[in-house]
Order: C-alpha cells, then structure tokens, then sequence
C-alpha cells in the first residue's frame, strides 16, 4: 500500500470530522459544568454564591470573546453563547466547535478558580432569530425552576431534613407551594437577587467617553467596545424583546471602533 492511500484511510476515519452545522442557521453553543453538584458541595455557599457566579461571568466572558458570539447567558453551571448565521468559526466543523468551546471554558475557569473543572459542550441549531429569543426564554426559565427548586431544597435541609426528606417533600409540589413554603421559612422568592431567578446576560456594548487630546488642544470623544455584564435581567416579553435587540441586524461590530 502506498503511504498516501494509507494516509488517506486513516483520516477517513476521522469519522466525524466533516460533520458541519447547515450555513444560514443560528447556532448557540451551551457549555455545561461537569459533575459539578459535587464539584460545588464542598466549595460554594448553597443554594447561590456570588464567587461562583462571578467565574462563571469570566468563563462566560472568555467564551464569548473567543467564539466571537452576539449574546452569552449564565444558570447555574451552564452557559450559552449565540453565534450569527454568518458565522464561519471554524468552518462551522461540530467536532471543532464542540471541542474548543469546551476547552476554552475548562481552561478560564481553571484558570480563575485555580482548581481544575472540566465542561461538557453542545450545538443548538435555530432557522431564525425568533427560534433563538425562544431558547433563550427556555434558558431563562430553565433558571428560575432550579432557583426555585434550589432555595427550597437548602432551606429544607439547613431546617435538618436529610438529602431524601428534602427530595421527597418537593416531588410534585407546584411552583405555588414552593414560593409558600419559602414564605413559610421567612423567604420571600420574589425579593431574591434577580442574578439567581433570571441569570445573567453579557453582551458587547459602544461606549462613548469624551476626553482631553493634550496635542491638539481639544475634546476628543472616543467609542469602544467595551463588555456589558447585566446581573438585573428583565423577564418574559421584556427579555424576549431584549435578546431581539441583541441579536439584531448589525448588533457587533468584531473589533472595538475609535472615533476622533
Ligand atoms: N453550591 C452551589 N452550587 C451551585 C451553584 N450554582 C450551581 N450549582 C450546582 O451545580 C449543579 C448543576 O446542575 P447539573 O449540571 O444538572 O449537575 P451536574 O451534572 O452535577 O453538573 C447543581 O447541583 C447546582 O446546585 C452555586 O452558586 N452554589
Ligand atoms: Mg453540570
């Protein structure tokens, strides 16, 4: 056999390697911490902790800057970032994009937390921008369930019932008999931090500064990218309307713009 035809059998079994996403479609890549009920037992204050949160924001924020995404959103351990139809990352390669993003957010937060955690990755595939404010309603919801079911079982269990207790007392309780059991427990849901229900949103954003140009004599103003991150989320249509506007026509330009 001669070496080429080798070569070309071997990389025939790459198998999966020319697997891409459809050109046109929005993709939104969902980066998920693995086995991190356990990782964050022993480490993070429960049900929420505002150091978690803040290395997921940086692991959110690495990801977004790296994938070059329009939106990314932070729940509990996971992250979304939603990329433009136009997007050729990695000439839209699933093995590529899968593998990197879930690199990438492994490596920031490693880096931040100085511990080693790893994320699992996946593509989600929308036809319009309309299928994409509808993922990130589901996300969103998503959030507020687990807060919800979060607060409640850790309210539980700091009252002393056992992981069983706690799990048996929330099957087939409604969202009502939840928030009324926090009540209950001189909690009420809805005066939680909005971060916890709703998640948080980062996106890039102009920001305009005017300074002194020492040389010239004269006010400057300057415009810069700089990265919005928004703890205070709205929700429902008014976060529907928000991700619309987001990931509108022309919402991000690739490298900050300087204007004199
Ligand atoms: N202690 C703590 N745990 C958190 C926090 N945010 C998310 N988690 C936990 O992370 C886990 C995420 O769920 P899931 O991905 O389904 O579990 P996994 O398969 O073990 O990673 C849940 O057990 C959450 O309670 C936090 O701020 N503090
Ligand atoms: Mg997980």
């Amino acid at each position: 056999m001669r070496w080429s035809e080798f070569e070309a059998g071997q990389r025939a079994r790459e198998w999966f390697h020319g697997l891409t996403a459809p050109v046109g479609q929005w993709m939104v890549v969902r980066v998920d911490g693995r086995s991190f009920t356990r990782f964050t037992e022993e480490r993070f204050d429960k049900p929420f902790d505002a150091g978690f949160s803040r290395l997921m924001v940086e692991t959110a924020q690495a990801l977004l800057t790296e994938l070059d995404g329009r939106y990314a959103y932070t729940e509990s351990d996971e992250i979304s970032v939603v990329l433009d139809p136009r997007h050729d990352l990695f000439g839209r390669s699933v093995e590529k994009i899968v593998s990197i993003s879930a690199g990438i957010a492994s490596a920031a937060f490693t880096h931040t937390a100085g511990t080693p955690a790893h994320f699992d990755s996946r593509i989600w595939l929308g036809a319009s921008a309309d299928d994409v404010v509808d993922y990130a309603s589901w996300r969103q919801a998503d959030a507020t369930r687990c807060a919800l079911n979060g607060w409640c079982y850790w309210t539980l269990r700091k009252a002393g019932a056992t992981r069983q207790e706690a799990t048996r007392r929330l099957e087939r309780t409604s969202a009502a008999d939840k928030n009324e059991l926090l009540f209950q427990h001189g909690i009420n849901f809805t005066e939680l931090p909005a971060w916890q229900r709703r998640g948080i949103g980062l996106w890039w954003a102009d920001r305009s500064r005017v300074g002194h140009d020492p040389v010239r004599g004269v006010d400057v103003t300057t415009t810069r990218r700089e990265l919005h991150v928004e703890r205070e989320l709205p929700m429902k249509d008014a976060y529907r309307d928000l991700v619309t506007r987001l990931i509108g026509e022309g919402a991000t330009p690739r490298h900050p713009v300087t204007a004199g």
